[in-house]
């Protein structure tokens, strides 16, 4: 059986819970009380030594960095599908997952994590400023790759698109107006039964 230790408001804990939900996956779930700072005690941090989450345990194998785990729950569970057969396409799902966590994900935590849990005294508005300039630039260049398509890679719903969703889910925390084709893609993102089913409540 696999297990995931998660948090309900990670993002990127979200991204595992959705794939499990994609391809309909049992498992059990073990939460990690953040706040009482259950991601730092030597029993966590003997799974994960970074002390983060989302870890997936199954029997003695222990992997840890989300994208990492979507890509042994494809490789374990590959339907239905979610990276396409044909090599440049799983390679363009791989470069896709991989830009999402340098020119989006790193950048959208700089802003939302202070804006979903700290009071404004203690925001870093320039930091803040700088990582939604990062953002916007980013997805200027995502714009002309989803004009006219649905998804980022052979039209298809794929791990590339499930990793943005919970940071599209965002945008508007950022107060960043996407352009219609961005805006239209997280729209249709958000609105699949995995997207909704694991809606952070804040
Ligand atoms: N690169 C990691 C990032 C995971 C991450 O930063 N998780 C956050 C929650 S969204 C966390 O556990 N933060 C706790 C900490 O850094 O102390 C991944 O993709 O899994």
């Amino acid at each position: 059986m696999i297990t995931i230790h998660h948090h309900p408001d990670s993002t990127f804990a979200r991204r595992v819970a959705m794939v499990m939900i994609e391809k309909n996956t049992p498992h059990e779930k073990v939460l990690v009380d953040m706040a009482a700072r259950a991601h730092r005690s030597p029993a966590y941090l003997a799974l994960n030594p970074y002390g983060r989450v989302p870890t997936l345990v199954e029997d003695d194998f222990v992997l840890y960095e989300s994208t990492a785990i979507l890509d042994y729950l494809e490789a374990r569970f590959p339907a239905p599908p979610l990276v396409p057969v044909d090599a440049r396409g799983r390679a363009r799902v791989a470069m896709h997952m991989k830009l999402c966590d340098l020119q989006l994900a790193r950048q959208a935590g700089t802003i939302i994590f202070p804006r979903r849990f700290l009071s404004p005294a203690r925001w870093n508005h320039d930091a803040m400023a700088l990582a939604k300039a990062e953002i916007e630039t980013h997805l200027a260049i995502l714009d002309p790759q989803l004009s006219g398509r649905s998804y980022l890679v052979a039209d298809a719903y794929s791990l590339a698109d499930l990793c943005y969703t919970p940071f599209l889910q965002f945008l508007p925390l950022m107060e960043i107006t996407p352009t219609p084709a961005v805006a239209a893609w997280a729209a249709r993102l958000l609105q699949r039964p995995s997207a909704s089913r694991t809606a952070p409540a804040r």
